[in-house]
């Protein structure tokens, strides 16, 4: 096989055994890398209802054919099980060595079952695979961790950690690698954590096994020739994502106060140009030359790695506009190992809730050290910590007081940094996403503002999917990050290539969509399957608040999502994607597909009637 290994590593910590599955030349026709590979063996191979927390649940790294041979952006991998904190299918795309070096060793994927009996490292060396103790690294935060293991393992090596907060199962804990990549928001550290995997370690030594080598050397030059020359490139290195805090301002989508407005007085402050002035460095991902990562001193003098969703999240969302100090809690978070998203949420929830009088603590928008205070008791699960440590549907349910309307979340995971006050095809987005309310799938929210912002159009619809199965599908499977395409402007044209001299086959749009479109109604039987009975369509309803509370603020005043428009798009949704009215893949539409036992499954054949 050819751009693929072909091999898994099966990796079971009740038994301390780890046995090479060669896998078949058609699941990596089917579902190409990835997330297509870890929904696959999750639908597979995951007992229905398993706990997401037990050894039994599958926490599985996966990569895609395009990963760690050299190409701008190759260095991502796929962290995937099913989700403690949603209950449905979650999984991040890391940034790391560990996608690297684990091609190298000769694997597609890690599939680890099972839970150590106490702390362990593993650590994995081409064929071989180690179980090492970890109680002196248990209790350690994920920065510590990893730079104690570098000095420890080569410089050929990768290495994925989790902190306290995996460790103390926190719902939204990630993996962490490289000091501020993080990747997992639903919970991927947590079910590391119940596995007692502190850390894994990977070296590989091996060529990737590539159709045309010579074809791909050039083709890996000219790609980073081109996404240099991309007219936006001198300005993606100097803000990264960071500069989407001015655009959101503007055009009064930046999170403000739990998603209560979407209007910021104080995001000059924590914008791109802000960050601009206090920038020490730019880090990222390996085989990467747009390094997105905006390093600035945060105010304890450390280094914290900026994005976009973190000002914002950690900034304007809990109403703390000075920089040093969103940095501070962004480091935390990275080195605790917990989603910033998910925190800025949770965060947000819990000054509302003090501010409404229905938790006694006394915590206050914007206040630093009350805020910095709470982060550490999330992750520590003390006190109301331990409640927010559930996420908010879980923390909405335990307050009441009518909180579920504004605990921002989608199936349970918290929404990523986009007020929808005034953007239904974003809110559909969020609704749909295969994980929860996340824009990994479709970021549409800037093409929607072109487009018309506050109407529900059918074409809203249309560029939903086609993101949708681009996104959420295609660049999930590919195993690269997404950014050279839809930051800088990198063809489509370029994956196929890269595609074919690493397979030596054709890919055409047609197929791809095809693969990506296999991908995500997998994943969205998995869910109907792990959901059963309380699988309703009101689990793709974004969050109340964006339908009950106006916007009070800036040129949107008075904004709100209509729900009876939402659901006529919504269902115009279903129809598109071949889904009954309650969202569920229909039998013909998953046939189609070729995913004849999600079929089987989800349609089962009605019992014959009893002759008496
Ligand atoms: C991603 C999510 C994002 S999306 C951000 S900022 W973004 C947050 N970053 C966090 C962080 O940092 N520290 C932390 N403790 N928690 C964080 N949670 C949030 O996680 C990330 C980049 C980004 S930065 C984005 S959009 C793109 N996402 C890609 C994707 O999803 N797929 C893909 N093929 N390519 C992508 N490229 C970009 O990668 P999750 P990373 Mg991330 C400090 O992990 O779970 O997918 O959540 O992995 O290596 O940090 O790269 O404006
Ligand atoms: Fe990583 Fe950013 Fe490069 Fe993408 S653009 S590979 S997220 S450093």
């Amino acid at each position: 096989m050819k751009g693929w290994t072909g091999v898994f590593l099966n990796v079971n910590l009740n038994k301390n055994t780890a046995v090479s599955q060669e896998f078949e030349q058609s699941l990596a026709h089917d579902f190409l890398g990835g997330r297509g590979f870890a929904a696959k063996i999750l639908w597979d191979r995951l007992k229905a209802g398993t706990d997401p927390l037990s050894p039994e649940n599958l926490l599985i790294l996966a990569t895609g054919p395009l990963t760690g041979i050299g190409l701008p952006n190759s260095g991502k991998l796929v962290v995937a099980a099913k989700s403690p904190l949603t209950g449905g299918y979650g999984d991040g795309n890391i940034g790391t060595l560990a996608a690297v070096y684990m091609r190298k060793a000769g694997y597609d994927g890690l599939v680890i079952e099972g839970k150590a009996s106490s702390p362990i490292i593993l650590h994995i060396k081409d064929n071989a695979c180690k179980f090492l103790d970890a109680q002196e690294y248990w209790g350690k935060n994920s920065f510590i961790t990893e730079a104690h293991l570098k000095q420890q393992f080569p410089r050929t090596s990768g290495v994925v950690s989790i902190g306290q907060a995996g460790e103390n199962l926190v719902k939204f804990a990630t993996v962490v690698s490289q000091e501020g990549r993080a990747g997992g928001r639903p919970g991927m550290g947590a079910v590391m954590g119940s596995k007692n995997l502190k850390a894994i370690v990977v070296e590989g030594t091996q060529q990737i096994p590539l159709a045309n080598p010579e074809d791909m050397h050039k083709l890996a030059a000219d790609g980073y020739k081109e996404v240099l020359s991309k007219p936006l490139y001198p300005f993606w290195k100097r803000q990264g994502t960071t500069s989407t805090v001015e655009w959101c301002q503007e055009n009064g989508t930046l999170p403000s106060y739990n998603f209560k407005e979407g209007f910021f007085s104080g995001a000059e402050a924590i914008g791109g140009f802000a960050m601009e002035k206090m920038k020490v460095g730019n880090r990222g991902c390996p085989q990467c030359n747009m390094t997105c990562g905006n390093v600035v001193k945060d105010s304890d003098g450390k280094d914290s790695e900026l994005d976009y969703e973190n000002l914002a999240m950690l900034g304007s969302n809990i109403g703390l506009g000075n920089l040093a100090e969103v940095s501070t809690l962004n480091r935390l978070a990275d080195e605790f190992g917990l989603d910033t998203i998910s925190l800025g949420n949770v965060l947000g929830f819990a000054l509302e809730a003090s501010e409404k009088g229905l938790i006694s603590e006394k915590i206050h928008w914007g206040n630093f050290e009350e805020i910095k205070s709470l982060v550490n008791d999330i992750a520590f699960r003390r006190g109301v910590g331990r409640v927010l440590a559930e996420g908010v549907r879980s923390a909405a349910k335990k307050i009441g007081g009518g909180s579920n309307e504004w605990a921002m979340h989608v199936k349970g995971l918290e929404v990523s940094a986009y007020d929808c006050h005034m953007a239904p095809a974003m809110a559909l987005a969020y609704g749909t996403s295969s994980i929860g309310a996340h824009h990994k799938d479709a970021w549409v929210i800037t093409w929607e503002i072109k487009a018309g912002r506050g109407n529900y159009d059918s074409r809203k619809v249309d560029f939903l999917i086609q993101q949708q199965l681009l996104r959420g599908g295609l660049f999930e499977a590919l195993g690269v990050c997404r950014f050279a395409y839809n930051s800088l402007g990198l063809g489509m044209d370029w994956y196929q290539n890269y595609l074919h001299a690493a397979t030596g086959e054709e890919f055409s749009i047609d197929k791809l969509d095809m693969i990506s479109d296999r991908i995500l109604n997998l994943i969205r039987a998995f869910w109907v399957r792990e959901y059963g009975e309380q699988w309703s369509r009101s689990l793709d309803l974004p969050p109340i608040r964006w339908f009950k509370d106006p916007l009070t603020e800036g040129s949107l005043k008075g904004a709100t999502l209509d729900l009876e428009q939402y659901d006529i798009m919504l269902d115009d949704y279903y129809e598109k994607r071949g889904w009954n009215h309650n969202g569920v893949p229909k039998k013909e539409t998953l046939e189609r597909l070729g995913l004849m036992e999600a079929a089987k499954q989800l349609h089962p054949k009605p019992l014959e009637p009893k002759l008496v």
